[in-house]
């Protein structure tokens, strides 16, 4: 085909290149975060928490987020406080997103189950949430009050009972989180919102912490069983390193986007597309594959107009034009297919003909977006979807945030008599090959 030169971001050219999985990895673009030496760094913080609870929570405020903050537990006139200043129009918005994430999360509740082996030989599997998760709500270039909303709801339609946030404190807010984080709390019924960021958040969860003065009550923050929600490169260590001691959901790096479109897409708005998660940090990864060089030209062009116009200009310069983003021309939309599974976007766009037909044949990425009237921002905000997804190529392997993130299956066995009477010599004659003969007894004393 016709030459295509990129200028606002990379092109690679795969046309006529026959590549294995691997060697596509290899060659698509990725950045590289040093999660491990992070993790060296944030040691020492998860440590002090550990040993010193709300004083060293205090302490690390200070340092990191630059405000002491008196209250660490957000106190309940301020949670009100919060909800009666909010604009009525976001209001309105929040409370269309609960509605839509909490109908879409009520469906994904996994069924029970019970087989049958034989007669009276029973197994059942059945779904427990767990009993208490701490809710990470990022709050550095951006604050989320959306993330909110993704994770309580999460948490709320898997079933579990305590909820607790944490969420930076402000320095403009008396060292509370942000006042719409504050908001979204309100308007989802939780009440136990700390105002705590970063590594110790993650370690106050993890341990639990003891208060270190008289407002903070008996004790300040009970552990919990699952950590989950985004955060920056010293949170996503944090989790790494509590892992065990806590569940936690999948690590979440720097946001991306994925599109696959051909000829029929249109470029203005697949650029604006691009440019939206690029303005979330300029780390952020931003990835077209097309077939079409028009397509890839014209998206370019567009890109060179509208990126100097967007309001976070220079954030997203600076994430379409790092190494981790590219428009990838390809031969077809079969190759493009391949191109998309092997990177797992965090989101995928599907922008072609039949495009439903398309995002059928996706192997992996963290959400699929089909179709021209599915951007991204729809299902960061008000699709029903979760927007806490598995970024960085975790989608190979995880799923994004769900009710299943809460959730544990617990098989339940039950056997009558006869039901274990008849598998009682089998499994004699296993257990004695294991050379583990008391199993073989425990079943063989039932029956003599
Ligand atoms: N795109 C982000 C979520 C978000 N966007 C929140 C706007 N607010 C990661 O999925
Ligand atoms: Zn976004």
């Amino acid at each position: 085909g016709p030459a295509y030169d990129g200028s606002v971001i990379n092109r690679i050219d795969l046309r006529g290149r026959s590549l294995s999985p691997r060697e596509l990895t290899e060659i698509l673009p990725r950045p590289e975060i040093g999660v491990e030496d992070a993790a060296e760094k944030v040691a020492p913080i998860l440590h002090e928490v550990r040993l010193h609870g709300a004083s060293a929570l205090r302490d690390l405020s200070e340092r990191f987020d630059g405000v002491r903050p008196v209250h660490l537990r957000v106190p309940a006139e301020r949670m009100a406080q919060a909800l009666e200043t909010l604009d009525p129009l976001v209001r309105d918005g929040l409370e269309e997103a609960i509605r839509r994430v909490r109908t879409v999360h009520a469906a994904q509740r996994p069924q029970p189950f019970a087989v049958d082996l034989a007669p009276g030989a029973q197994v059942r599997q059945r779904w427990i949430p767990v009993r208490r998760v701490g809710l990470y709500v990022p709050g550095g270039i951006a604050v989320y009050p959306s993330s909110v909303i993704m994770s309580v709801v999460a948490a709320q339609e898997a079933g579990v009972r305590e909820l607790a946030v944490a969420s930076p404190p402000q320095r403009d807010n008396d060292g509370l989180p942000h006042p719409t984080i504050l908001a979204a709390c309100a308007l989802l019924g939780v009440q136990e919102v700390y105002a705590v960021g970063g590594a110790q958040a993650i370690g106050m969860f993890a341990y639990g912490a003891a208060g270190s003065e008289p407002q903070d009550g008996d004790y300040l923050c009970e552990p919990v069983d699952v950590i989950t929600g985004p955060g920056n490169i010293y949170v996503a260590a944090a989790k790494r390193l509590v892992r065990g001691v806590v569940g936690i959901d999948s690590e979440a790096g720097p946001t991306e986007i994925a599109v696959l479109a051909d000829g029929g897409a249109d470029p203005t708005h697949v650029a604006l597309d691009l440019i939206s998660q690029g303005e979330h940090t300029p780390d952020a990864a931003a990835v077209l594959v097309t077939p079409s060089v028009e397509l890839a030209a014209a998206v370019d062009a567009r890109l060179v107009d509208l990126v100097p116009e967007t309001k976070h200009a220079a954030r997203v310069a600076q994430a379409l034009s790092g190494p981790q983003s590219a428009i990838i021309v390809v031969d077809d939309l079969e190759q493009g297919l391949d191109v998309v599974d092997s990177y797992g976007a965090e989101h995928l766009e599907i922008q072609t003909a039949d495009a439903a037909a398309v995002a059928e044949r996706v192997q992996s990425a963290g959400a699929i977006f089909v179709g021209p009237y599915s951007p991204v921002p729809l299902g960061d905000y008000m699709a029903g979807s979760n927007h806490v997804l598995p970024t960085g190529g975790c989608a190979h392997y995880s799923s994004g945030l769900g009710v299943h993130s809460f959730l544990r299956a617990v098989q339940v066995v039950e056997y009558s008599a006869d039901a274990l009477q008849e598998l009682a010599d089998r499994i004699v004659a296993v257990a004695n090959d294991e050379d583990l003969p008391a199993h073989g007894e425990a079943i063989k004393a039932r029956f003599q």
